[in-house]
């Protein structure tokens, strides 16, 4: 009995799970990142099932032409080395891999998930509504109406089911790292000490750019 859950939750997670080299499957190198790029679900091996467990954040686009703005929050969780996962899925050309994907994330040790998506941006709530992970939403601007209508979508989220909205474009990518980086530091002190030195170096670099500004300005 024991070994036949065993073998049913090897099969489930080998369904959410990323790909080994398959059909519909783009393994990308970003920001040194092995970040799976996929648009459907095929069977990952024990080895890649094994990484998986181990991923704290994962990074969900609409569609790869987001891939650009959600490049900034690969980069920062390699500073930090948060471990991630990259994936493409859309609440609406695949909307039964998108739900299955939040359904098992949690299982799959994921902690937080980031979705980037422009025009009717129904993927953070799509994703929100099948997990209790915490969801942070990035809005893609696009023609005609320049990422208004994806932040309106992500942000105007009915009452029970959040996502936490960062800005549009390449901060909102970066943004939405750190706020996810800042919610695994509650729990994790190596974590919650980088954080705090990011903070002080980016202190440190305005105030060395206030006192250059001055010696341009006011200096014979
Ligand atoms: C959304 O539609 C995606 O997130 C993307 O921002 C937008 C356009 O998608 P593509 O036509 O570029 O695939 O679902």
């Amino acid at each position: 009995m024991q070994m036949k859950k065993k073998k049913k939750e090897k099969k489930r997670r080998r369904s959410n799970g990323p790909p080994a080299h398959s059909e519909g499957e783009e393994r990308l190198d970003i920001a040194g990142l092995d970040v799976y790029i996929l648009s459907s679900h095929v069977p990952c091996s024990d080895a890649e099932t094994k990484e998986l467990l181990q991923m704290s954040v994962a990074v969900v686009m609409g569609s790869k032409s987001d891939l650009e703005v959600v490049r900034g929050a690969f980069d920062v969780l390699k500073e930090f080395g948060v471990p991630c996962v990259g994936r493409v899925l859309s609440a609406h050309r695949t909307p039964v891999e998108a739900a299955e994907f939040a359904a098992n994330a949690e299982k799959d040790g994921v902690k937080v998930i980031i979705c980037a998506a422009g025009m009717a941006a129904h993927l953070g709530g799509v994703i929100a509504a099948h997990t209790t992970l915490p969801v942070i939403g990035i809005p893609v601007a696009s023609a005609p109406f320049n990422g208004l209508d994806s932040l309106f979508s992500m942000v105007q989220m009915p009452p029970g089911i959040p996502v936490g909205v960062v800005t549009a474009g390449k901060a909102g990518g970066k943004n939405a790292a750190l706020y996810a980086i800042s919610m695994l530091a509650l729990s994790d002190k190596v974590l919650a000490e980088k954080l705090a030195a990011f903070r002080k170096k980016q202190k440190a670099q305005v105030l060395s750019a206030d006192e250059e500004l001055q010696k341009e300005l006011f200096s014979e």
